[in-house]
């Protein structure tokens, strides 16, 4: 059976890991039986000597082991079920340009849509009232991979400068979504695919930030879509930022 490591929102004070639920939406979506592996962020998953990083030297989730085949990086996973798994042939074709179109927007997510959420989370908290950058948030942003941060919280100006750009670009990453989606019900065309998967994990992630995505209807259609499957409504992390856009009047 798949083990699958990640970082439930139970017993973390963050909410959990999203980019591993990913994986988890995925094993769902297939009717693959998996074992869940829970680990503390703070005690298991970033300290540079844990074992832990024997099986995932970035000190990140999630990762799985398959019969003693052990894979790390969320969008990679999606494609390694999808080919290795009977029941997810649907989720990837084997060949044609619907596939490169379905690779190409989880390759995107990697490179374009996660980090600019990355460099937008901590500029929006000085933006709060009282909002800093304290020891422990610090210690976790760092640890995600988001050096800026040292440099947030000092100038006033230049933080809400860096926060309007990042904004900017999250609303231009939804632009781009928004015009892939005209005319079609998923981004890989009529059928729900591993990119789906991947950006319906992360896409509701702005609404945390206040970002509004009123002008984008075909994003917001897409997301209610994907909201009906079972396996994002059993998703806390994905269920709570829908819940946040509902409230906050975003969508
Ligand atoms: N590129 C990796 C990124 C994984 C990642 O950033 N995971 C976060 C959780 S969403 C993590 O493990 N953070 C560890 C920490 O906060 O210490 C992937 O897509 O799998």
């Amino acid at each position: 059976m798949i083990k699958f490591y990640t970082i439930l929102p139970d017993n973390d004070d963050i909410g959990g890991a999203r980019q591993a639920t990913k994986v988890s939406i995925m094993l769902q979506e297939i009717g693959e039986e998996f074992e869940t592996i829970d680990l503390d962020r703070r005690s298991f998953v970033r300290p540079r000597d844990s074992e832990y990083r024997k099986l995932n030297p970035n000190g990140r989730v999630p990762t799985i082991d398959d019969d003693g085949f052990v894979l790390w990086e969320a969008g990679t996973i999606l494609q390694y079920l999808a080919e290795t798994r009977p029941a997810a042939r649907a989720l990837l074709p084997a060949s044609g340009r619907q596939r490169f179109e379905i690779l190409k927007w989880i390759s995107w997510d990697g490179s374009t849509m996660t980090p600019d959420l990355v460099i937008a989370c901590p500029l929006k908290i000085t933006q709060e009232a009282n909002g800093f950058v304290g020891a422990d948030m610090e210690a976790m942003l760092l640890a995600a991979g988001c050096a800026p941060v040292l440099l947030m919280g000092h100038d006033a100006e230049k933080d809400k400068a860096a926060w309007e750009q990042a904004v900017d670009m999250l609303q231009w990453d939804y632009h781009v979504l928004e015009m892939a989606l005209k005319g079609k019900r998923y981004f890989g065309g009529d059928d729900f695919s591993i990119a789906d998967i991947a950006l319906g994990v992360v896409t509701p992630i702005a609404f945390l930030l206040g970002i509004d995505i009123k002008q984008h209807p075909n994003v917001r259609n897409w997301l209610l879509r994907v909201a009906e499957r079972p396996s994002f409504q059993n998703t806390y992390s994905f269920m709570d930022h829908m819940a946040a856009a509902e409230r906050d009047g975003l969508m």
